[in-house]
This record gives structure tokens, C-alpha cells and sequence, in this order.
């Protein structure tokens, strides 16, 4: 077993669709181990995309997280990382394979419904940025 991150972003909680995402990472055996709503300040989500810094998106995107509220969570699952890769689909949902949560209810590149860590070593940095005092 091993564990990530995923984040319901704000294009999602404002849309009500906190239930419909847990439903699909219960589905496909996920056990969810944490979760909390959050409200990002700015400096938060800068330092959380700082691996985007300098890309032309990056203030746009900055902007949308912190329109709303997120809710991450911890999730646990043998090949967490990847298989929630999986079933979180494609960055943008016009390319996110069929059936993927991006694909189901994703708006577009920007608002794309959810986070999920894309390595073991992020989901523990990202892990500890939300539930471990930052
Ligand atoms: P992903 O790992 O699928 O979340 O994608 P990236 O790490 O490449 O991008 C992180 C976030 O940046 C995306 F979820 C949305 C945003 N983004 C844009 O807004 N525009 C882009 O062209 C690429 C990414």
C-alpha cells in the first residue's frame, strides 16, 4: 500500500461535486486516510505550482485555486500514484480518455477538477504541504 495526494479544486466544490469524486475514488478501491476543505491564500498556491514558475499559465492558474475552496485528501491504494493517474485522466479534458473524472466533469485545461501527485516523492512533499503545517 502506498499513498498520494489528490485535490478537488475549486471549479469542482463550487459545482457540488465533492461527492461525486469520493464516490469514484471509493469505486476503484482507494481508501481515503485524510481529508479536509481548505482555503488557499495566494503565497500558499504560488509555492505549490512553484515547479510552474515562469510558464505563461501560471498566474491564471494561481488565480483559479484560489477562487474557491479545495478539498485534499490523502488516499491510499497499492500503486496509489499511478492508478490514481489513471483514473484522474489526461491534464486537459478534451484529450482525458473516457470515463476518467477529468473527462466525466472536467471544464477545461485550467479547471480540471482535480490534483493528483505525479511521482512518489511529490505525493509525500504534497502531502506534508497540506496536512503537515506549512
Ligand atoms: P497534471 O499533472 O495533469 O495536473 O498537469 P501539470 O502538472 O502539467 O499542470 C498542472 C496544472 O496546471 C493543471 F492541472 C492545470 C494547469 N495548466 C494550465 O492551466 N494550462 C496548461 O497549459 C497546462 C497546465
Amino acid at each position: 500500500m502506498n499513498r498520494t495526494l489528490l485535490i478537488i479544486k475549486p471549479d469542482a466544490t463550487e459545482r457540488n461535486m465533492i461527492g461525486y469524486i469520493i464516490n469514484r475514488l471509493e469505486k476503484a478501491r482507494f481508501k481515503i486516510v485524510a481529508m479536509k476543505t481548505y482555503h488557499l491564500t495566494e503565497k500558499e498556491a504560488r509555492k505549490f505550482y512553484a515547479v510552474h514558475e515562469g510558464k505563461p499559465f501560471l498566474d491564471s492558474l494561481v488565480k483559479f485555486m484560489i477562487s474557491g475552496m479545495v478539498v485534499p485528501m490523502v488516499v491510499e491504494k497499492e500503486k496509489a500514484v499511478s492508478e490514481l493517474r489513471v483514473l484522474v485522466g489526461a491534464t486537459d479534458p478534451q484529450k482525458a480518455a473516457c470515463g476518467t473524472i477529468r473527462y466525466e466533469i472536467g471544464v477545461d485545461i485550467e479547471k480540471n477538477s482535480v490534483h493528483a501527485s505525479d511521482s512518489d516523492e511529490n505525493a509525500l512533499k504534497e502531502i506534508a504541504f497540506f496536512f503537515e503545517g506549512h
